[in-house]
């Protein structure tokens, strides 16, 4: 037997051809929409984005024959991986050689630092052809260099130049797309003829709204980690003596521990947003798990599976106020970072914090107060993927077991495994419903660049029907911009979509979330993605989008 360069269904998949909207299988027509607004502060969004703010919504209909201009087109991976990144890539790719075959692709390496230090490739067919239908962002790599000083702008513009390069793809999440408007608005005030198109990515799922249905990545990567639930609680229920603590990737929202939920109805699940809204205290959710614990107990049941958004933290006032301080604290503090222990440096951050901050850090255990100082990302904000969460709630949910055992209140017994799901997913192989989206959203992209336009996302929507029957078009990104304080700064920003509370998904889950609590079981196992087969075990959306959509 020969060693394999790709396994069987890289090979299959390199094959599969994304469905597409009917609308996109020929010659299409714009059609535009009515005037939009931001969501909030529109006076002051439109003072900020003069040209762009207030363009139509658009939308491709099927439409006759039509010779579009020769476009050198730039794309650029922002952020944390995808599944359906290189999709889109592919998308785009087809879209603009079909729309012309003179057109031509660049992709800028490394992230947004790609644009301004100029560093591309051009993509060929043969290049792309590697990565149709395949996870990860290697094609061109990615990084989270945040694009929003002139002077970048001003690089970035000189290299487009050079290249003749007429428009930008940013494919990002909602930073990523808010400087894509700030660059599109600035091209256009300085009569650079670059245009700017976005497209909607992350697993977190936290960039949706009217508009824009769903972020790309968030339906494969819930799918992996439901799969890895599932196979979890059928452990659980067959060995019978571990409870499960599960963090889940989301950094500040929790769609994707609720999709989880959702899709594996484990026997706890932790929504930040509630957390936040109740104004729960740590011991507050550890009371909550501690009760399910005992009553599973009481019924001879010593296991059980607990979900666990990974921005949780974040989300406890006390907690907030922490590393709200902490954050201005560590920002470019110099004495702190050469300190050179663990210890020293929490010996130094307690005698910076304000009293009641001071206490909270002292009680917390050791390792997560030492997790709580390590360096922040580009923005300031604390890294939440690094912060061990789960190891926090088992160490306080064993404490209070052991009190009431000592009581006499509890009699089971309380063994513990801790996982992270997030590296896990974030570069699967797309699903049908990511391969099919992400494809559609590029070629999109090359519609709305051969049209002229910026400042636009793609827009795919429709999205609980099959493919077939999905609409592509444009929403300029203006629309879903309001003004919010960052790192003490008001700017113009995408809205970030929590979980809403009065959300369908959110009602669902808190409807039956005591029913997989309790002694019956109710663990559903989702099992791993399928791409070949019956469209109802290979197309479906998330049930998320299901529920939002009335389903
Ligand atoms: P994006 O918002 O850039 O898509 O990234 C999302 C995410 O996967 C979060 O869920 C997670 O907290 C973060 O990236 C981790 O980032 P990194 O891999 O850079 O540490």
């Amino acid at each position: 037997m020969k060693p394999m360069t790709k396994s069987p269904l890289q090979i299959a998949r390199a094959e599969y051809l994304p469905k597409i909207p009917t609308s996109l299988n020929g010659d299409v027509v714009l059609t535009k929409g009515a005037d939009t607004q931001s969501v909030a502060d529109q006076a002051e969004i439109k003072k900020l984005f003069p040209q762009t703010y207030g363009m139509p919504l658009l939308r491709f209909e099927r439409g006759v024959k039509k010779s579009y201009p020769v476009k050198n087109v730039g794309v650029i991976l922002s952020g944390g991986q995808a599944p359906g990144g290189h999709n889109v890539i592919s998308g785009l790719f087809d879209g603009l050689q079909k729309l012309n075959p003179e057109n031509k692709l660049y992709g800028f390496l490394g992230g947004p630092s790609g644009l301004v230090e100029h560093k591309y490739i051009e993509l060929t067919k043969q290049i792309v052809a590697e990565y149709r239908n395949t996870g990860g962002f290697d094609i061109i790599g990615s990084g989270r260099t945040k694009l929003e000083e002139e002077w970048q702008f001003d690089k970035g513009a000189e290299i487009c130049k050079k290249l003749n390069i007429n428009a930008i793809v940013i494919i990002g999440g909602d930073d990523s797309n808010t400087n894509a408007c700030v660059l599109a608005e600035y091209y256009l005030q300085k009569n650079t003829g670059i245009q700017v198109i976005g497209c909607p990515k992350t697993i977190d799922g936290d960039l949706k709204n009217e508009m824009i249905e769903t972020s790309f990545g968030f339906d494969t990567a819930c799918k992996v980690y439901a799969e890895l639930i599932g196979n979890i609680q059928r452990d659980a229920s067959s060995a019978k003596k571990y409870w499960h603590f599960i963090r889940l990737m989301g950094r500040s929202a929790s769609h994707i521990t609720l999709e989880c939920a959702l899709q594996s109805q484990p026997n706890i699940c932790i929504i930040s947003e509630e957390v936040e809204a109740k104004n729960m205290t740590l011991n507050n959710i550890v009371e909550d798990i501690v009760k399910v614990i005992v009553n599973r107990a009481n019924f001879g049941l010593n296991f059980g599976t607990i979900l666990i958004p990974e921005g949780l933290i974040e989300f406890i006032p006390a907690m907030k106020k922490l590393i709200a301080e902490l954050n201005d604290l560590l920002a470019n503090n110099e004495d702190f970072n050469s300190l050179l222990t663990d210890d020293v440096k929490r010996q130094y951050v307690k005698a910076m914090l304000t009293a009641e901050s001071c206490q909270f850090f002292r009680d917390l255990p050791k390792g997560i107060a030492s997790q709580l100082t390590l360096d922040r990302d580009p923005h300031g904000n604390v890294q939440v993927s690094l912060i061990e969460t789960e190891k926090l709630l088992i160490e306080m949910v064993a404490k209070r077991l052991a009190q009431l055992k000592a009581q006499g209140e509890y009699k089971g017994k309380f063994a513990t495994i801790n996982h992270f799901f997030g590296y896990e997913g974030r570069c699967a192989i797309p699903s049908n419903f990511d391969a099919n989206y992400c494809y559609s959203l590029g070629y999109t992209a090359a519609l709305l660049i051969s049209e002229g336009k910026t400042g636009y996302m793609s827009s795919i929507s429709n999205l609980t029907a099959p493919a077939e029957e999905w609409i592509a078009g444009g929403v300029p990104i203006t629309m879903m911009m309001n003004i919010e304080r960052r790192n003490g700064v008001m700017k113009p920003v995408i809205q970030k979509a929590l979980v809403k509370l009065d959300g369908e998904p959110f009602l669902f889950f808190s409807k039956h979330r005591n029913d997989w609590a309790d002694e019956n079981s109710n663990y559903i196992y989702p099992g791993p993605i399928q791409y070949f087969g019956p469209s109802a075990v290979c197309d479906q959306p998330t049930r998320t989008l299901l529920l939002e959509k009335g389903f």
